[in-house]
């Protein structure tokens, strides 16, 4: 197993049915990465240990998914430099527009890449990485064309009943 580039965390074993988006994308394209339940309110030390310590193990990127008061991603950023991506994840009240309210609006100077609610947006995280670290990885590039490509001709193929 190679050493982990991308982190993917979320603030409880609950966001895994979504930030399992992120780590099928990162797995689809080769991408090696850990992923872990790391809560901003419950485990405040490990997270700040995660961050503190995730750019000297060679963590190049982190996708951080959490609901509700999603602290998770914002406080990540707060203690790293490494590239923050935020997961609103969906909440059982509000849908998770509180989770993506929480995520987006950091201060100027600290912050979050903050992707699209649920499913689509952990999916799209681990996309936006896998674009970023493509900048320098010709092969990872070539495989990211080649995904874009199969999307646009599985849309071409796309037909409506009775209007082909
Ligand atoms: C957040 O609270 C988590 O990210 C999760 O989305 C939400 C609910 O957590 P559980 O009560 O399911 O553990 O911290």
């Amino acid at each position: 197993m190679s050493k982990p580039i991308v982190g993917i965390l979320m603030g409880s074993n609950s966001d895994w049915d979504t930030m399992q988006n992120a780590a099928q994308t990162l797995t689809e394209f080769g991408v090696a990465f850990e992923a872990k339940v790391i809560s901003a309110h419950r485990m405040p030390d490990d997270m700040f240990a995660y961050a503190e310590t995730a750019a000297e193990r060679g963590i190049k990127a982190i996708i951080a998914g959490a609901g509700g008061a999603a602290h998770l991603p914002g406080m990540l950023a707060a203690k790293t430099i490494v590239p923050i991506f935020g997961v609103p994840v969906a909440s059982k009240h509000l849908s998770g527009e509180d989770s993506l309210l929480s995520i987006v609006q950091m201060p100027k100077g600290i912050p979050v890449a903050t992707f699209a609610i649920g499913d689509a947006g952990a999916a799209n995280a681990a996309l936006h990485v896998i674009a970023n670290l493509a900048v320098n990885d010709p092969a990872l590039a070539k495989k990211l064309e080649a995904f874009r490509g199969a999307q646009t001709e599985k849309a071409r193929a796309m037909n409506l009943p009775g209007h082909s």
